[in-house]
């Protein structure tokens, strides 16, 4: 048993959760700490299936990029119910009343952008419309991706089309690397509302991993 104990003092040693809070002891077999590696093997299988889930806006490869730490702005000012800080707030809910989506003027081609403040190579946006009224607003917004702040510069991914209360679009960038994420409403006279935007993609720069930007 001298033995046993080794391995499971060894298995400690590699810094194994189970081990640290105390779950196995001295007494147990080789056969029932082998039924444990694999009972954490399979643990730690089902965890990894539930951050894909989480990220399930794309590929296993690609993760939501924290917009909550970017810098948001937009044409115009509407009021504050509708300030352009709502579509990057974490809060997809589509009733503008409860103050979670943005809101420009009437105003010919209004936008709306994002500065992630690092590169990123875009794999996709998805956009959570309006669902208390007026959905078709966002019908021929154009999904962006862009190195300057300036929104006619950006190159487009892709239309949001056949919209509806509360419809949820994902537009895929194919990787399309950039700093900016916008939305446009071009040569159209309208109000802008975006409930919610996620951005999905990876760091172009490997030390600018989820969520280490220093901002
Ligand atoms: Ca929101």
């Amino acid at each position: 048993m001298k033995s046993d104990r080794r391995q499971v003092h060894d298995w400690n040693i590699a810094g194994d959760p189970l081990g640290q809070s105390g779950l196995l002891s001295s007494k147990f077999s080789l056969q029932q700490i082998a039924l444990v590696n694999e009972l954490t093997e399979v643990m730690a299988k089902t965890v990894a299936k539930t951050v894909k889930v989480v990220a399930s806006g794309g590929s296993d490869n690609e993760t939501l990029i924290l917009v909550r730490r970017g810098i948001a702005e937009q044409s115009s000012f509407y009021s504050n119910l509708g300030d352009v800080s709502h579509a990057i707030d974490g809060r997809r809910n589509g009733n503008f009343g409860d103050g979670r989506c943005t809101h420009t003027v009437l105003e010919t081609s209004p936008w709306w952008r994002v500065n992630l403040r690092a590169t990123y190579a875009i794999s996709s946006v998805v956009v959570y419309n309006r669902q208390d009224c007026c959905d078709d607003r966002l019908n021929g917004a154009e999904i962006r991706v862009g190195d300057s702040p300036d929104v006619s510069e950006h190159v487009k991914c892709g239309t949001i089309e056949e919209t509806y209360p509360g419809s949820v679009h994902t537009i895929c960038c194919h990787g399309r690397r950039g700093q900016y994420v916008s939305v446009v409403l071009p040569n159209q006279l309208q109000y802008l509302t975006l409930c919610e935007v996620e951005v999905y993609g990876e760091a172009i720069d490997q030390s600018m991993e989820y969520g280490s930007a220093d901002i």
